[in-house]
């Protein structure tokens, strides 16, 4: 039985050109500036998301991190949504690491932060506040059912960021699907932003790294405080090879995800017993929801697994399910067989 893991867009390996690219890689020491490959990706990068410069990480959290650590210091206060990756999922780094204090706002369904309460949610000027540093958002939104923030709404956040003096941090894990779902440029998204990070592990399908895109002068710092935190990586070219092949060959085809989402997200609404909503289905990832009350997620999750369908819960009802490009079409349709199997 061929299992069909949706768990995450995480789970995708390698391309063969990713390998070849890999195998063939010209490296040298990137902590001392040698590693051609790793500049290549940095400089591919950051023209991509119009930024000046770009730094090569381990991960998409190690991308956070680095940002925050570089916009903020030790007392200063971030907005950030409720639902956020960076609040939810990263372990509170940038307060264990960094001193810095998340202050939330709820995350609207559609993934955004409303204008209103980011702008309540600045602190002014008195003894007993941290500052106010930086506002966090996410595109597309994990939590949110990978929702879209569309350039408006980031162009709105910016200006509202530049009228406090505040920075704007994107965590652009998937921007590149937010891009496609929307049909412009990923520069145009990250354009009001500051900063941006993206996964090049995740729809893209390389096997590790993200890249931080900033000014230069961002960028420097960024650099010292990836460092820090024992990021730096020698002969990382090996890695970044296949980033490179990410960028170059995987960004096109992340439409097909969104359209196996979607069939997916259709398919899950007609099954009884489950509530889903393929008009909220934007981009790659599926949230739905297990309505049957004599059942738990957990026990849909482990009967799924044993139909060999895979995915996760997220916590009350919900489950998600994450197209990828090692999932085609047909696997939908057999996956949405094995669902309604195990439902009815
Ligand atoms: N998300 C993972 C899990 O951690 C939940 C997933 O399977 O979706 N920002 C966003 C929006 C993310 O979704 C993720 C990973 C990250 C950052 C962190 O990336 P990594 O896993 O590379 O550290």
């Amino acid at each position: 039985m061929k299992i069909i893991d949706l768990r995450s867009d995480t789970i995708t390996r390698p391309t063969l050109a990713m390998r070849l690219a890999m195998a063939n890689a010209v490296v040298g020491d990137d902590v001392l500036g040698d590693d051609p490959t790793v500049q290549r990706l940095e400089a591919l990068a950051a023209a991509r998301l119009g930024k000046e410069a770009a730094l090569f990480v381990a991960s998409g959290h190690m991308g956070n991190l680095v940002s925050l650590l570089t916009h903020c210091g030790r007392g200063d206060e971030i907005i950030v949504g409720d639902q956020a990756h960076i609040f939810y999922y990263e372990q509170g780094s940038a307060a264990v690491v960094g001193g810095i204090h998340p202050r939330t706002v709820p995350n609207q369904t559609d993934g955004t932060l409303a204008l209103d309460q980011i702008e309540a949610a600045i602190r002014g000027d008195n003894v007993h506040f941290p500052r106010t540093r930086l506002i966090c958002l996410e595109n597309t939104h994990n939590r949110c059912g990978g929702a879209v923030l569309d350039v408006a709404y980031v162009q709105a956040v910016g200006a509202l960021a530049r009228r406090h003096q505040l920075k704007l941090h994107v965590d652009g894990a998937r921007v590149f699907n937010a891009a496609a779902a929307l049909g412009v440029e990923v520069r145009e998204l990250a354009a009001d932003a500051d900063s941006v990070s993206f996964c090049l592990s995740k729809g893209l399908a390389a096997p590790i790294g993200s890249v931080v895109c900033g000014s230069a002068a961002f960028i420097q710092q960024a650099r010292r405080n990836r460092k820090l935190l024992g990021g730096g990586m020698r002969q990382a070219g090996v890695i970044a090879a296949a980033g490179i092949v990410a960028l170059e060959q995987m960004v096109e085809r992340l439409v097909d995800d969104h359209a196996n989402a979607q069939r997916l997200s259709a398919g899950l609404s007609q099954i009884p017993g489950l509530a889903a909503d393929p008009a909220r289905t934007q981009t790659n990832i599926v949230m739905f929801e297990l309505t049957r009350p004599d059942m738990t997620p957990a026990h849909l999750q482990s009967a799924l697994e044993a139909a060999g369908v895979r995915l996760f819960t997220v916590g009350g009802r919900r489950l998600r399910a994450v197209t990828h490009y090692e999932v085609s079409a047909e696997d939908i349709s057999e996956a949405l067989e094995r669902i309604a199997g195990v439902m009815a």
